[in-house]
């Protein structure tokens, strides 16, 4: 049993908009405990589970993981941490995706961050990464950026409306941007 409600920040932007970079920074800069949704998913994707195809397909695809599967392997990377401080990088993607990990894990997140990137630069940083990422190539990353477009920023727009959204222009070097971010991690409210 926990004797805190934990600290959620869900971390959101488009594909290379840098979110995997700023977690880094913030992790260890503010001690939160980094989940990637999208490294959850490409860990089951390349273990024996039932589910492996069905997330490979997807990815491929540029689409998103059914929210059940997604929030179960949050929740367990959740359960097994004894951290109360975490970031959520890449999720909620959609409106779904948002209202399922409300009504299965039954908390909210204190604070999202949305790293605002133009999509020329996005698709450049996906492209040069070159990490074997089976979603890195110029057909996917078209498809991610529309999934992006049409499903992810209603759900930065419900944020937004609730008061709860910090907007960081993603353009520039690394450090430069972390300071905005820090910015937000040392106001008082947050
Ligand atoms: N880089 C970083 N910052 C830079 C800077 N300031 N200047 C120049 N270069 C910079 O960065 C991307 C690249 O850019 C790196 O090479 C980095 O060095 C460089 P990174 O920090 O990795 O950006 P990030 O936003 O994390 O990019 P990523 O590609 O991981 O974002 P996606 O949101 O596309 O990927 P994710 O892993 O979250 O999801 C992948 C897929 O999984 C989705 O498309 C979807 O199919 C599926 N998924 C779901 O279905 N549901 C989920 O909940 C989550 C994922
Ligand atoms: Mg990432």
């Amino acid at each position: 049993l926990r004797d805190k409600t934990p600290f959620i920040t869900f971390v959101l932007g488009g594909p290379g908009s840098g979110k995997g970079t700023q977690c880094e920074k913030i992790a260890e800069t503010f001690g939160f405990t980094h989940l990637s949704a999208g490294d959850l998913l490409r860990k089951e994707m390349n273990s024996n589970s039932e589910e492996r195809t069905t997330i490979l397909n997807i990815i491929q695809d540029g689409k998103i993981v059914p929210s059940a599967v997604t929030v179960k392997l949050i929740m367990k990377a959740m359960e097994s941490s004894d951290s109360d401080k975490f970031l959520i990088d890449g999720f909620p993607r959609t409106e779904e995706n948002r209202i399922a990990f409300e009504q299965i894990i039954g908390l909210e997140p204190k604070a999202v961050l949305f790293f605002d990137c133009p999509e020329e630069e996005m698709v450049q940083r996906v492209l040069n990464r070159n990490q074997g990422r089976v979603d890195d190539n110029i057909d996917t990353v078209k498809k991610r950026l529309k999934v992006f477009e049409t499903l992810s920023l209603p759900v930065i727009d419900y944020y937004s409306k609730k008061g709860k959204l910090h907007k960081i222009n993603a353009v520039g070097d690394a450090d430069e941007i972390f300071e905005q971010v820090r910015a937000v991690f040392d106001a008082p409210e947050v």
